[in-house]
């Protein structure tokens, strides 16, 4: 009790601002401790950030079940919805099969690789394209090829829309002249249309006719259960994209050519021209075929590999 009185209290009252000021700072590395420790648990869960999520993952309207299937949300929400849950994807029981590739020695692994780059080096996007026809097992290899892509808990979250009619081919080019008209004269703005002046891009699209195949790539927001209700579709929009990046390389690899083309404004007229329904959103409109005899390209260059890798 001396000890308390004599030294103790004296030196609370000296030091009173210091030992206040030392507990704040305990405080708020506790407090910000537990919500590392919050956050980690939640991302073991979820891998998106929550910004991502929102745009990603957002509960199709009329869902009730979705938000819980995609591991949004906080863990009482979700022990409170878990009687909501549609069945899993796959059982739980699902086999998990041996696999293994062919092993090359470093100078094949060297060369193979040199040579893939080479070959995709000499993919240009193409707007003047030949008529000749292209056999639609092509097209459905390179579909398949697409198909192959890794997606979000393998929801496998696309629909290729193959049109190869010449009269659906002319509506898709009606929709998309309609609407990019409208684009480049007050949509895109003077910076943007300035940009592609070099590019020599404008509204008329003779392509989307003249092309034998249109590929219109749509990513599925959510998937369709056979009793109507929904489920989730992780990551619907990098699987698509990766997808098409794969259909790139496949129609290539083919021999033919392609535009990366991603029609502003015409998803909702085209979606309902192909028949395709509301889960469904156009991403990437793509005419494949020959160029044609008289093809040109820009002369672009494309960034040196120092400008494009860091090795950390
Ligand atoms: N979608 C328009 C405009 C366009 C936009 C970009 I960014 C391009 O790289 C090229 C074109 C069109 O297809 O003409």
């Amino acid at each position: 009790m001396g000890l308390v009185t004599r030294y103790l209290i004296p030196f609370a009252e000296e030091h009173l601002l210091e030992i206040f000021l030392s507990c704040l700072v305990v405080a708020g590395i506790h407090r910000l401790l537990r919500r590392m420790r919050t956050q980690d648990s939640r991302a073991n869960r979820d891998p998106l950030p929550a910004s991502a999520r929102d745009a990603e993952s957002k509960p199709a309207k009329g869902s009730r079940n979705v938000i819980e299937a995609g591991g949004v949300g906080d863990v009482e929400d979700e022990v409170e919805d878990r009687s909501k849950l549609v069945d899993p994807l796959f059982p739980d029981d699902l086999d998990h099969i041996p696999y293994s590739r062919p092993r090359f020695s470093p100078e094949e692994s060297i060369k193979k690789s040199k040579e893939f780059y080479e070959l995709m080096d000499t993919r240009r996007s193409v707007r003047f394209f030949s008529a000749d026809p292209v056999p639609r097992e092509v097209i459905e290899n390179v579909v398949r090829t697409a198909g192959t892509s890794p997606s979000g808990a393998h929801t496998e979250p696309w629909t290729f829309a193959v049109v190869g009619d010449p009269e659906v081919k002319q509506r898709v080019r009606e929709i998309v002249e309609e609407e990019e008209e409208i684009n480049y004269k007050k949509r895109m703005g003077n910076q943007w249309v300035q940009d592609l002046k070099a590019l020599r891009t404008s509204w008329v699209k003779e392509y989307l006719t003249t092309a034998p195949w249109l590929i219109l790539v749509f990513k599925q927001t959510y998937g369709l259960l056979p009793d109507g209700r929904k489920r989730n579709h992780y990551y619907h929009e990098i699987s698509t994209a990766l997808a098409g990046g794969i259909l790139l390389s496949a129609i290539h690899n083919a021999g033919l050519v392609t535009l990366t083309s991603t029609p502003l404004n015409c998803g909702p007229a085209l979606r309902t021209l192909l028949n395709r329904p509301p889960n469904e959103k156009l991403l990437l409109l793509l005419p494949v075929g020959f160029p044609s005899d008289e093809a040109t390209v820009p002369d672009l260059k494309r960034k040196p590999l120092e400008d494009i890798m860091v090795v950390v």
